[in-house]
């Protein structure tokens, strides 16, 4: 038994960000290891069976793969530290942790690729050094940013849609930034499930990269200091003179949220629908078995759901994932009583929200031996 876990992961990775805020935050001892670390190859991707990060071994010598399930793995075991009790704060979490992992990746692809004066250098530094030396480092590092920058293209990055990406998220970050000047995080005085899944995005690339980096710091310091204070094990909340405890009183959802929840609505909302129906066909046609994997597709699957915002077509891959956070949501819905499943309904009409109760693929999606499958 060793002391502390180990959490693969690379500084400039969108989703090593959320397990590792919530490892701080929670005060769980880990030390991080690179992915180009040899012993990631060797002995963790055996376990993991895909090479994504972030991968935590724990102390135990267990191998999890996926910052959904090394988060559950520590709610679990620690009596759900970070859920809130009220129904609506509860579906106000797992929304954001479903935004954090699916509904952002367009600005932070776009403000991480786009922008080769002020990003191009601080990437190259942060690919190359996540590869372990050896004759083919350069090449290795060329074809992981290739496929990173693809991969903004499989989440709806045009060239032609720049412009529209920016307004929206410039839309989000005003509105978030409003919020945060009220109180730290986003249900109160402590984080929940959702402040780590908006990490993802967030941090590594919105809050990290020199170009969005600027543009946070410029344009919404509330923001910025969140995600500051997301990376610290205290509360840091030195600007909150009368700071309180816990999650807001009363299961209350503050109006700067509803605003914030409304803007992200817009797009959530049509990709979502879109890509149920495309997966829908596909389930049609292939049927997989019980225990196939359904893990990310990044552009192998021909699918691209099309749907429209603000009056621009986009054109995104489908992603599974995405509605195995969502079947989260639902079935949390599912528990609550009659007058709560009422109060849920009511602010997600508030929200453009109320289409996300009933979006549903054909088959279930689970977590089962570390990956994603088709139950
Ligand atoms: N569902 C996984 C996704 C992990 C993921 O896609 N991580 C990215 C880095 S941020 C990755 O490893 N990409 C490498 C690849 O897809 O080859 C999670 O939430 O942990």
């Amino acid at each position: 038994m060793v002391e502390k876990h180990i959490l693969y992961g690379i500084p400039h990775s969108l989703y090593t960000g959320r397990a590792r805020s919530y490892l701080i935050k929670n005060r769980i001892p880990f030390n991080e290891l690179s992915c180009g670390h040899e012993s990631f190859k060797a002995d963790i991707v055996p376990s993991a069976k895909l090479a994504t990060i972030p991968v935590l071994k724990t102390t135990s010598g267990e191998v999890i793969r996926d910052g959904a399930a090394i988060i559950e793995y520590f709610e679990l075991a620690n009596g759900r530290p970070c859920l809130p009790k009220g129904a609506r704060q509860q579906t106000i979490s797992h929304l954001f942790d479903l935004i954090g992992c699916e509904g952002l990746l367009r600005p932070a692809m776009h403000y991480r690729w786009n922008f080769p004066e002020e990003n191009l250098e601080f990437l190259k530094y942060h690919f190359f050094n996540a590869q372990r030396a050896g004759p083919n480092r350069q090449e290795k590092t060329d074809y992981m940013m290739d496929r990173m920058r693809f991969a903004g293209r499989i989440f709806g990055v045009s060239d032609n849609n720049h412009s529209f990406i920016e307004e929206l998220y410039m839309d989000f970050l005003q509105a978030l930034n409003e919020h945060f000047s009220n109180v730290p995080y986003l249900l109160g005085w402590k984080p929940c499930i959702g402040d780590f899944g908006l990490m993802a995005p967030m941090f590594a690339h919105l809050g990290r990269d020199p170009k969005p980096l600027a543009l946070m710091q410029r344009e919404a310091i509330h923001v910025y200091r969140w995600v500051e204070r997301m990376n610290r094990a205290e509360s840091d909340t030195a600007e909150f003179f009368e700071a309180g405890h816990g999650y807001l009183e009363q299961d209350e959802i503050p109006e700067t949220l509803v605003k914030v929840l409304s803007i992200l609505a817009e797009d959530l909302v049509p990709e979502t629908q879109a890509a149920a129906l495309s997966i829908n066909h596909w389930l049609a046609d292939n049927q997989p078995s019980h225990g196939t994997s359904a893990s990310r597709y990044l552009g192998k699957n021909k699918s691209m759901a099309e749907f429209t915002v603000r009056g621009e077509i986009i054109a995104a891959g489908a992603q599974p994932y995405r509605f195995f956070m969502l079947q989260k949501i639902q079935d949390g819905y599912l528990k609550f009583s009659k007058k709560d499943k009422l109060l849920v309904d009511d602010l997600l009409e508030q929200c453009g929200l109320k289409e996300m109760l009933d979006i549903k693929l054909t088959q279930r999606l689970g977590q089962e031996d570390n990956l994603e499958v088709w139950l």
